[in-house]
């Protein structure tokens, strides 16, 4: 074995080569993913002049080490000023090789990994290999060859369509698309690769350059390329990269090779340099840094086998679905007969349409009910590993469930509770063993949403925490930590900007304004929508239990109490802030909220102004990130990007601005607390700035520099 890597690579190489007779193997060791380094690249590099420097090789092979072949370009790297070689280099000299070039892929060949299996001269794939090109996912096109390689091997419009979805494919689906040329049964990627080398060589096979076959496709693909322009845009409202991605498919039909990746390059970094591109980054780390949090490395997880769900409504139904995915042996507890069957119904209402849909077959939906068993009877889940209640939402209630789990369970299961703004320790202080109680705050529908706030009360052990955050993994959570508060992160830092919007609203906004000006930002829906469809009572009931602690001096806008005094709780009564005539599900504007609005105003004096879009997302914003500060300086969350990826996976905050943190750092923190401080001029106690935002402002610093110092 010897080393290919580059001089003053780091050790232990990451590149590293064999020679098998007439065969040079290079294996990419570089975890846990093998990304596309600097080193990497390097040591790429030297493994094919290696080859062509030695008269006694006759071919290179390519392989993954791990449990990868190349997940793609590193993607730590982006926004850093570049080092030599750069991949599209690396993929140019891996093509131009005079000797042919073999990749054998196994796992992952995503991005940057699968241009570099386009560029050689043969592909093969074990059965686990998943191919694709999923830069789009990160403001991103393929930027090293493969928006002019994939067309040559797959035709114009299906390697468009893989890359416009970001979606992989397995490795049959590879073979059927021209992707690899062979797949070979087995596990091991050099064996499988050695095989073939020796076979290609025998039939004297020479390199088989990509960038010189045709287009398979050519004749029709701009007509069908002009069709999926029109459609992408539709679908990725306000997204940068994907027509970049349709310029480039464009360049493979229409221009000479050569010109074509010139075209990419140019295009990539206009990508690159895209606020996008630093906000869906910024997402991807932030999706993977929640889950490290000090419990979680401090002490291993209890084993989870067997779950129980207390509660069958949306809710427990929910949580009893994503657990049953999981993989998990689940039992659900309801009070009585009827409401047992009410909750067996939600269960298989989830099944039965995902199988209607085509979503899940019939025989898995088999297997997961089979780990599936109901009960009315506390005692039949004396024995599970850790209980998830998820009853009515009342302090009295739940305490009584706590007392009855603290009489039956076993010493060690863990008792977790879906509240999403009751005081867990006054919960918890209904059991004898407060170390083992902690929230678990799912987002409905719970077997779709992504977002788990693991709610930390201070007396909870660590490994309960550890033994949340492995469950979410096997969930396939967003797991977020959040201290105890009203709200927790998500729906605390909720109710302040709802409450700025609310203030627009009676300042002279309409509801409608203020909705399609953060749709017209990215949400996925506008607050008042949001209303509508969660169901106004739930905010009133909230507005009522708050009423209380409610500053006397606070500003308290009524025109919402006004429409739910009606019954107008949105979609489900056919109207709240929007009208939903005979069960839509779309609202239309409705005259008289505007009218009742416009009285509340005559009520209070307020004279009304008018907002511009950009006006109301400022405001909105800054209430967002003010609260957010508050929220990290009282320690409920533990980083900004905590706060990130809770709006992110369960508030429909738009991916590719990175969050509201990673938003204020791209506008600049003295930017908004400049408008925090302008607000401040008509309510200084609701604009009042969080002191942590004016320290990271006085030091220069944002939000991001938490994020590292954690
Ligand atoms: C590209 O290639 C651009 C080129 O076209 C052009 C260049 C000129 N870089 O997800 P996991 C880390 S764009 C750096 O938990 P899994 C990840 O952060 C790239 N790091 O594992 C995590 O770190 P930590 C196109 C990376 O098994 C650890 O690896 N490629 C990269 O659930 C494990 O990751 C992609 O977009 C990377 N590329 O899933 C693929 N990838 O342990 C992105 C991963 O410290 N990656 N890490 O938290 C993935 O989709 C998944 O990671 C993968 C494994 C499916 C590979």
């Amino acid at each position: 074995m010897s080393q290919a890597a580059a001089p003053g690579a780091p050790t232990p190489p990451v590149v590293t080569t064999e020679t098998h007779g007439p065969v040079l193997l290079a294996r990419i060791d570089h975890p846990p993913v093998n990304a596309l380094g600097q080193a990497v690249r390097a040591g790429l590099l030297a493994a094919i002049e290696q080859a062509e420097a030695d008269a006694a090789i006759h071919a290179l092979l390519l392989v993954g080490a791990g449990r990868a072949f190349i997940a793609g370009a590193d993607i730590r790297e982006f926004g850093k000023p570049p080092q030599p070689p750069s991949l599209p280099e690396v993929c140019q000299r891996i093509e131009a090789s005079s000797k042919p070039v073999i990749a054998a892929i196994h796992g992952a060949a995503l991005g940057g990994g699968l241009e570099v299996a386009m560029a050689a001269h043969y592909r093969l794939a074990l059965p686990g290999a998943q191919l694709g090109l999923p830069e789009v996912n990160l403001g991103l096109l393929p930027g090293a060859g493969g928006t002019q390689r994939a067309p040559r091997l797959m035709g114009a419009l299906p390697a468009a369509e893989l890359m416009l979805s970001g979606k992989p494919l397995a490795a049959r689906a590879a073979l059927a698309a021209g992707l690899v040329d062979r797949l070979v049964e087995g596990d091991d990627p050099a064996a499988a690769g050695l095989a073939w080398a020796r076979e290609l060589l025998a039939q004297g096979a020479g390199p088989r350059r990509t960038g010189a076959l045709p287009v398979p496709d050519a004749d029709g693909a701009l007509a069908g390329l002009e069709a999926l322009a029109t459609e992408t845009a539709k679908k990725s409202r306000g997204l940068f990269s994907p027509q970049r991605i349709i310029e480039c498919v464009r360049a493979a039909l229409t221009l000479p090779f050569e010109e074509g990746l010139a075209r990419e390059r140019a295009l990539f970094l206009q990508c690159l340099d895209s606020p996008q591109r630093a906000g869906l980054v910024h997402a991807f780390f932030a999706e993977r840094e929640v889950a490290k949090v000090p419990e979680a490395q401090a002490a291993p997880a209890r084993p989870v086998e067997r779950v129980a769900v207390i509660g069958g409504g949306t809710m427990g139904a929910g949580i009893a679905v994503a657990a049953l995915d999981a993989g998990l042996s689940v039992t659900l507890l309801e009070r009585d007969e009827p409401a047992l069957e009410r909750g067996r119904a939600n269960v298989r209402k989830v099944y039965d349409a995902l199988v209607a849909r085509g979503r899940l077959a019939p025989e898995a939906r088999e297997a997961r009910l089979a780990r599936w068993r109901t009960s009315t009877r506390y005692e039949d889940i004396a024995d599970a590993d850790l209980v998830i209640e998820a009853v009515f939402e009342d302090l009295q209630v739940k305490r009584a469930v706590f007392a009855e789990l603290d009489r039956v369970c076993r010493p060690g299961a863990v008792l977790a509770t879906n509240t999403s703004y009751l005081d867990i320790e006054a919960i918890a202080d209904a059991t004898g063993r407060p170390q083992d109680v902690i929230g678990l705050h799912f987002f409905s529908p719970a077997h779709i949403m992504r977002l788990l706030e693991i709610v930390v009360p201070a007396r909870v052990a660590p490994d309960v925490v550890a033994t949340a955050f492995a469950l979410a993994r096997r969930m396939k959570k967003v797991p977020v930590r959040a201290g105890v508060c009203d709200g927790f992160i998500g729906n605390r830092i909720l109710a302040v900007v709802r409450e700025a919007a609310d203030h627009m609203v009676e300042d002279g906004a309409s509801p409608y304004q203020v909705d399609q000006a953060l749709r017209d930002f990215g949400f996925a829906m506008g607050p008042f929508q949001v209303v509508d469809l969660a169901g106004g009572d739930i905010g009133w009931a909230t507005r009522k239990r708050r009423a209380p602690q409610r500053d006397p001096r606070a500003r308290y806008v009524e025109v919402g109490d006004r429409l739910c005094e009606r019954g107008w709780f949105g979609q489900k009564t056919g109207r709240g802030w929007y009208l939903y005539p005979e069960g839509a599900r779309t609202g239309q504007p409705d005259p008289e909220v505007l009218a009742i609005a416009d009285a509340e105003r005559t009520r209070k004096g307020v004279v009304p102004r008018s907002f511009t879009p950009e006006d109301i997302v400022r405001r909105y914003m800054a209430a967002m990130v003010n609260e957010g500060a508050k929220v990290l300086q009282e320690g409920i969350a533990l980083r900004p990007l905590d706060i990130d990826a809770t709006f992110l996976f369960g508030y429909g905050f738009p991916r590719w601005r990175g969050g509201p943190m990673k938003w204020a750092d791209m506008q600049g923190l003295p930017r908004v607390l400049a408008d925090i401080r302008e607000f401040a001029r008509q309510d200084p106690l609701f604009w009042t700035p969080t002191p942590l935002l004016e320290k990271l402002v006085a030091e220069g610093r944002d939000f991001d520099s938490l994020n590292r110092a954690a």
